[in-house]
């Protein structure tokens, strides 16, 4: 891989991604009601500091200077979540007020030419429907399709590209299995049955929204890993990664692409809980995985890290990579036995994330290669950041290890757009600072700095840089942008 002077297409979006619950607070304005994160925030232990979503960024009052600031740095594309608990704050009836913060950030996006990207699910389910079964049950899933109809009828004549769901693995595994997210559950049924009417509530809304305008280019975001083998010549080291790849990536990729849950997987779950496979396969109706299997124009991929995997236990275990919160958890892979983490010296986040952007180049080499070219579906790198500890002087926000991470993933980019693959655009997660899920405020993503005291925005040497690049659609230019 070179960084010198490489350009990108014509035609490639450069953007920034944040979500409702991570930067908008106001969490009781104008209707808004609980979601399973304002719930989840007030269980003892469940989030670091026991932080919540209650002020975050305060985006919500903050919306027309947080787009100027977008605009400054040159975003093309700007991709955000509507929050379902604004729009139906008790999962059924609309609230008015709660749609029309949408209908105003968007109007101010448009007015700044920044291409609005909205996200109808980034995991703020309304607390109410958690207390009829969530995820676990069907009903979410038609209730989830109204919700978007609702959001369509208010947006759809402003918003071209709509993302069902961001990333079901968190929404269903880390979620109802491993405990980490909310509602912080620990079960392998529930798991398996959130995925599932997860992908549901995906097929069913592409088709809704498709009949309503067939002009909208529909889509959805997972998270992916790159599994790789500590030894490939390890029959019990190829097995740990087979299993981590299909619990986390074909789990998803397999029932949206070719109409089925990949058939390995589902016995090897068998193995561990058949009661749970059952529950899960009974939950399957006819017809089910022709509604997931509907066309779409766009994936959107997460990419944060590999795993470098290993069917023994190593002597030295590394490090977890967890949220240091105190609820107990548990493995979010339903069949997790045999697979151990092997640590392979690569540089670290702050969160202990490995950084390892040739990783971004093979997924998108097989995403494209198995799963989307031969149908013309579009991948967009709708995710890829990381926590580092900025150094904040005088003279602005220092955060070298970021402008690296962005510098080399965009390399990372090229070199699969370089092997053909149709990549059409990159959002560095996140716009600025924000709620950091199970991690609080602690951990800090931003090309943006937040003073959480005072709300001041500072674009760190990371958002200079990136605008930067995309001043001059260049990997590699010299001349800089925007002045601190
Ligand atoms: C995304 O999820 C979210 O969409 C976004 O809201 C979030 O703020 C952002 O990433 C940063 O976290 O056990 O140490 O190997 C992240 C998906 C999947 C990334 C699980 C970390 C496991 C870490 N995550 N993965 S570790």
């Amino acid at each position: 891989m070179t960084t010198s002077n490489r350009p990108f297409p014509p035609d490639f979006l450069f953007g920034a991604a944040t979500a409702a619950f991570q930067i908008e607070g106001a969490t009781h304005e104008d209707g808004r009601r609980d979601s399973i994160w304002d719930a989840f925030c007030r269980e003892p232990g469940a989030v670091f500091g026991g932080d919540n979503g209650d002020v975050a960024c305060d985006h919500y009052h903050r919306y027309r200077d947080d787009v100027a600031l977008m605009k400054r740095l040159g975003l093309q594309t700007y991709r955000f979540s509507v929050s379902w608990a604004r729009v139906r704050p008790d999962g059924g009836a609309r609230n008015a007020k709660g749609i029309d913060f949408y209908k105003r950030l968007v109007d101010e996006l448009r007015a700044a030419d920044i291409l609005p990207w909205l996200t109808l699910y980034h995991w703020d389910l309304p607390q109410a429907l958690q207390e009829r079964g969530g995820w676990t049950v069907r009903e979410t899933a038609e209730r989830f399709t109204e919700y978007a109809l609702d959001v369509h009828d208010a947006l759809g004549d402003r918003v071209n590209v709509w993302t069902t769901l961001n990333e079901p693995w968190c929404a269903s595994f880390l979620s109802y299995t491993g405990g980490e997210h909310a509602p912080g559950h620990t079960s392998i049924e529930e798991g398996l049955l959130a995925s599932h009417h997860l992908l549901l509530a995906h097929g069913s809304t592409v088709q809704a929204l498709r009949a309503r305008d067939a002009s909208l280019d529909l889509g959805i975001t997972l998270n992916h890993t790159v599994a790789d083998p500590a030894d490939p010549g390890n029959p019990g080291d190829v097995d740990a990664a087979r299993r981590v790849d299909g619990q986390f990536n074909r789990w998803f990729l397999d029932p949206i692409h070719r109409a089925s849950y990949p058939a390995d997987i589902v016995e090897d779950i068998r193995a561990v809980d058949a009661a749970a496979v059952a529950s899960f396969e009974a939950a399957i109706l006819d017809g089910d995985l022709a509604t997931i299997a509907q066309p779409i124009d766009t994936q959107g991929v997460n990419y944060y890290h590999g795993d470098l995997v290993s069917g023994t236990a190593p002597e030295h275990p590394p490090v977890s990579g967890g949220p240091a919160t105190t609820r107990p958890g548990r493995s979010p892979y339903p069949s997790h036995a045999g697979i151990h983490a092997v640590e392979r010296g690569l540089p670290r986040t702050s969160q202990n994330w490995e950084v390892q952007p040739e990783g971004l180049t093979r997924l998108l080499r097989r995403l494209s290669d198995e799963y989307t070219r031969a149908k013309g579906v579009r991948l967009v790198v709708t995710e890829n950041g990381a926590a580092f500890d900025d150094v904040v002087a005088a003279d602005g926000v220092h955060d070298q290890e970021r402008v690296a991470y962005v510098q080399a993933h965009l390399g990372a980019v090229l070199d699969a757009v370089d092997a053909g693959v149709d990549v059409g655009g990159y959002f560095y997660w996140s716009l600025m600072d924000n709620f950091e899920w199970a991690w609080g405020y602690d951990k800090r993503f931003g090309i943006v700095r937040v003073d959480y005291d005072t709300q001041e925005r500072t674009p760190k040497d990371s958002a200079l840089e990136y605008a930067r690049i995309i001043a001059g659609r260049t990997l590699g230019a010299t001349e800089p942008a925007v002045a601190r």
